[in-house]
């Protein structure tokens, strides 16, 4: 139950904002949201020709297994309409499950740690608001390293309260 669960949001199409409060209510259902990021207005990674992305992290705590939420995570995205066009493309809403404490998962459907958190600072951004000093469990250094390290942005400078 006390395990350190981080779960990104992100969206560029219909009302995003709308969206992430929706889906944070869903996943209220089964969990506890114990924090939530600033929402991050950023330019969009992959194709250029679409709306900048709204990001944001919440940490939850919740006695689901990490299958057992990444299915309630995907069935948020299809209720709230995630229609993914292409890779990298535009979308209403996108769950992705950064960590599920420290466990190492790699199955057909899901990898957590998520693979890419690392390179991208619309993920470290507000995930250094929330957990400047959580570890991650494979690459073995904190977030606000992660982050230091990187050299490429996507904020607009842009960020709010939701
Ligand atoms: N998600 C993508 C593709 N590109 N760009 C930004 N800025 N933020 C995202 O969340 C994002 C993206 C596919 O999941
Ligand atoms: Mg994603
Ligand atoms: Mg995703």
């Amino acid at each position: 139950m006390n395990k350190n669960i981080f779960i990104a949001l992100g969206a560029n199409i219909g009302d995003p904002l709308t969206n992430f409060l929706e889906a944070r209510t869903l996943l209220a259902q089964d969990t506890t949201v114990i924090q939530s990021s600033s929402c991050y207005k950023t330019k969009p990674y992959g194709p250029k020709d679409q709306p900048d992305f709204l990001n944001a992290v919440v940490q939850v705590q919740t006695s689901l297994s990490s299958e057992a939420l990444f299915e309630k995570m995907q069935t948020i995205e299809t209720v709230l309409g995630k229609n993914k066009t292409r890779v990298n493309g535009p979308r209403a809403i996108d769950l992705d499950l950064l960590f599920y404490g420290n466990e190492h998962i790699m199955s057909n459907n899901i990898t957590v740690p998520h693979p890419k958190i690392a390179e991208r600072d619309f993920v470290l951004l507000p995930l250094t608001e929330i957990a400047p000093k959580f570890i991650h469990p494979t690459l073995n250094t904190s977030m606000e390293n992660l982050l230091a390290s990187l050299n490429e942005t996507f904020f607009t400078g842009d960020k709010f309260n939701w």
